[in-house]
């Protein structure tokens, strides 16, 4: 064959650890397939790497007290160690903080502004005059246009889910420093994709892609708006023109690029720097990308254009293969609510080919999947053992232990005996036909259906009772059966059938074999076999018993907000707190958050509003406590009434409480 391939899954974001719904949605179906296709000869290219630019990962960063370099680093090493554990066979990772990336990203960028699909525009965007920077919508926060929420996001409402741009927000506000933010000019540059319209609606028309693909892209390419690419942040990769200090480019700009500077970098590390050409340059070239479905914009009518627009004769995509979403026993993997499963910890219980096969017997192909902890048990317990694993333990053990560990010479064969060499055939051109076409799922099926058929033959020849020619051409056979098993498992559960590969006596990898020559040439008789070892390990009902313990007792893993910048002694010295016990406490007509509070200072009484209504629904339980308040504030009218002070409130998350004050302390004292 050898077709020149390249395959490339998407760069997952250095913003956090992988998790099952990651693998099963773009690496493990792209190494399934990666794998299958080097076995029929092709000429692979397997690429991806870490995604590193963008404001999820600023923001995070800044949370976590790290620069966004210490943040990628971290992340990136993590998730290329566990894409290792995982066995997904990339032909290179790399990532793009990497020394490839920006030259090409900047040449892609010149290249389209000089073609004229990218305009400098100047737009009115939110900045933190405290802060000293424009931010963007993940910085942002502020009152839902729609429904008045006050703690709405830049992008969406989190109460009504509304979503909308983040000047759109009343009273916007910065997330990290908690202080007001203005509209501010500011230039940024816009491709200008809508020109692409024609052009990118014909090419879909002809990929002959999933019709939930296409259907969803068709309507969006004809709704095409210029889109900005340029954003004003310090991370990322700076707009290549002299006028544009302090402006990055957009992160979805950059990474698809990504799959370029990647392949590029194998290549110089090859010592063959312009080779990546011969893929990414070459129209016979066949490129597959696997993605998750909330990436098919980019990857379909983005990136395309972008290619479409610069100079050089890029390939542009064949295949994509765009896999729905993988939930949790019924809820969508969030490591912030701690509804997840930690992938190392996983690791440290089960293998890398339990988890393979379990996601990819429930993979996400066109409806969303779930992963339980039941489901899994049984998928490794009664297939991967019970079928796939029952049937090349006993066959070895019995020629091992019985036929002197030699592959016995195929004599006449008998009805059942054509009858099952003819299944095993069948079935092993329906896997070639599912992994060719990126059916993951549907080859899981197949495989279980060749084990289910090779037990079935065993159980009805019944070795142990027969002897001479037959039973040595009974077992020539069902070696047959457990050389093909571990041929088609090997796309997907690559640990386990080079392990059954070794078991035959093969010293060479399943690597380096071909397909088809494995299934043309039968085993030698009088080879021998190496001694059988258990492939997987049954998983016990009190280790799920457990894991789902952990899970549904899990307490959310807390994210703290960033500390405020430091002050000075002088700074909290002028702040007079004191204790005061409150004597009233009623709502404010026509607003659900405000009280109007009478407190008790000891040498006086005084009247303070208060934005703590939401949290405090009967005012009237608050009357007697004793809380503290900043006693010497400017007072100031709010909604008509007059407030002298301002209480102090401990809040996280979306929960809010009046730090109490012992009884023994009385109204009036002073906190230092
Ligand atoms: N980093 C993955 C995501 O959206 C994104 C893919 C980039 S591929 C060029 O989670
Ligand atoms: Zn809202």
């Amino acid at each position: 064959m050898n077709e020149k391939i390249l395959i490339t899954s998407a760069l997952p974001y250095a913003n956090g650890p992988l998790h099952f719904g990651h693998l099963i949605g773009a690496y493990l179906p792209a190494d399934s397939y990666a794998r299958f296709e080097r076995m029929q000869g092709n000429d692979v290219l397997f690429i991806c790497g870490s995604d590193e630019y963008g404001v999820a990962i600023t923001l995070n960063a800044e949370i976590a007290g790290k620069t966004p370099k210490q943040y990628v680093d971290h992340f990136h090493s993590l998730n290329k160690g566990l894409f290792d554990k995982l066995h997904i066979s990339f032909d290179h990772y790399s990532r793009t903080t990497s020394k490839e990336h920006a030259p090409l990203v900047q040449e892609f960028f010149l290249d389209l502004l000089k073609a004229g699909f990218i305009e400098e525009r100047v737009t009115k965007q939110l900045y933190s005059p405290l802060e000293q920077r424009f931010l963007a919508d993940r910085y942002v926060v502020g009152e839902c246009p729609k429904c008045h929420h006050l703690e709405a996001r830049g992008d969406e409402c989190p109460k009504c889910g509304a979503s909308y741009e983040a000047t759109d927000l009343i009273n916007p506000r910065s997330k990290i420093k908690n202080s007001p933010l203005i509209l501010k000019d500011t230039k940024n540059w816009f491709l200008l994709v809508d020109k692409f319209k024609q052009e990118l609606s014909e090419w879909i028309k002809k990929r002959g892609w999933k019709p939930n693909v296409v259907n969803f892209i068709l309507p969006y390419i004809e709704d095409l708006r210029p889109r900005a690419i340029t954003r004003d942040l310090d991370w990322g990769i700076p707009v290549p023109l002299p006028d544009a200090e302090g402006k990055v480019l957009y992160v979805w700009f950059d990474a698809p690029i990504g799959y370029l500077s990647i392949a590029k970098e194998w290549a110089i590390a090859r010592g063959q720097p312009d080779l990546w050409k011969e893929y990414w340059e070459n129209k016979e070239t066949k490129l597959v990308q696997f993605i998750g479905k909330d990436n098919i914009v980019f990857h379909a009518v983005i990136f395309p254009a972008m290619i479409m627009g610069q100079k050089h004769p890029y390939k542009l995509v064949d295949e994509l293969p765009a896999n729905e979403f993988l939930n949790l026993e019924g809820k969508q993997f969030s490591k912030s609510s701690g509804w997840y499963i930690s992938m190392e910890e996983f690791l440290t219980k089960f293998s890398a080919d339990q988890l393979r096969y379990a996601l990819a017997a429930n993979a996400p192909e066109t409806q969303d999947a779930e992963f339980t902890w039941d489901d899994f048990q049984i998928r490794v317990n009664s297939e991967l053992i019970g079928k796939f694993a029952n049937f090349v333990h006993r066959v070895l053990s019995f020629v091992y232990t019985r036929m002197e560990a030699k592959v016995p010479e195929m004599k006449d064969l008998d009805e059942d005996d054509q009858a099952f060499l003819a299944g095993l055939e069948g079935l092993a051109k329906e896997m070639k036909n599912n992994y060719s076409n990126f059916r993951l799922r549907k080859a899981t099926q197949s495989l279980m259906e060749m084990s289910a058929l090779s037990n079935g033959y065993f159980d009805k020849k019944q070795p142990w009772k027969s002897s001479g020619e037959r039973l040595e051409t009974t077992m020539a056979i069902c070696l047959e059966a457990v050389k093909t098993l571990a041929l088609v498992s090997f796309p997907l559960i690559p640990s386990s059938a080079e392990k059954i590969w070794k078991m035959l006596g093969f010293s060479s990898s399943l690597e380096t074999i071909l397909w088809e020559d494995v299934l043309k040439s039968s085993l030698q008789p009088g080879h021998c076999l190496v001694k059988p070892e258990p492939l997987f390990s049954k998983i016990e009902d009190t280790v799920i018993a457990e894991e789902k313990q952990k899970l549904y007792g899990h307490k959310p893993d807390r994210v703290y907000p960033a500390l405020k910048e430091e002050v000075a002694i002088e700074d909290f010295g002028k702040m007079d707190l004191r204790v005061a016990k409150i004597l009233k406490a009623e709502k404010i007509a026509k607003s659900k958050k405000l009280l109007h509070l009478t407190v008790d200072l000891g040498f006086e009484t005084r009247p303070i509003v208060s934005g703590i209504g939401e949290h405090y629904t009967n005012p009237e339980e608050l009357i007697g406590k004793q809380v503290v308040i900043i006693a010497n504030l400017k007072p100031a009218t709010i909604m008509g009434h007059v407030s002298q002070g301002m209480l102090l409130a401990a809040s996280f998350e979306s929960s809010l409480k009046l730090p109490s004050v012992d009884e023994a302390i009385l109204p009036g004292s002073k906190i230092t």
